[in-house]
């Protein structure tokens, strides 16, 4: 079953939002196989967003994302990937859906409250980096007679 990395940044637990959206990903239907609440280093932010390190906004990235804690999740579900970006909106909140969560939530680029697996390759990278096999819970959950056919 396909699995994303979806990361609510420092700004969405300041802001208090980490039941909205981990409660949008519940509500669709996907299922949470790994969850932790932590700080993040700086060398860990620098090799999560390493293929934006020769961006302008790299640094000021870096240092937002290891300036507070983030919730860290790994989420299940069939094509979980692609539709956990629809979820998310837009990078730039500004340009991002009504009803999605940065469309709902956002108004700026750099502030833009949580980080989603563009492709299911950059997210087994992704889900590998940030979490070890112990932490991840394999389940099933009895609703999934009423959510697949
Ligand atoms: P996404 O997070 O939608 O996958 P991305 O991979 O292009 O977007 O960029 C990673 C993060 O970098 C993004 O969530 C916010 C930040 N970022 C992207 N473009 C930016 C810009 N022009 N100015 C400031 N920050 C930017
Ligand atoms: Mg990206």
């Amino acid at each position: 079953m396909e699995r994303t990395f979806i990361m609510i940044k420092p700004d969405g637990v300041q802001r208090g939002l980490v039941g909205e959206v981990i409660g949008r990903f519940e509500a669709k239907g996907f299922t949470l196989v790994g969850l932790k609440f932590m700080s993040v280093s700086k060398e860990l932010a620098e090799e999560h967003y390493d293929v934006h390190k020769e961006r302008p906004f790299f640094g000021s990235l870096v240092e937002f994302i290891s300036s507070s804690p983030v919730v860290a999740m790994v989420w299940e579900g069939e094509g979980v990937v692609a539709s956990a970006r629809k979820i998310i909106g837009a990078t730039n909140p500004l340009s991002a859906e009504p009803g999605t969560i940065r469309g709902d939530f956002g108004v700026s680029v750099g502030r833009n409250l949580i980080h989603g697996s563009d492709a299911i390759e950059t997210a087994q990278k992704e889900i590998s980096l940030w979490f070890n096999e112990k932490e991840l819970v394999t389940w099933q959950p009895t609703v999934k007679t009423w959510l697949y056919e």
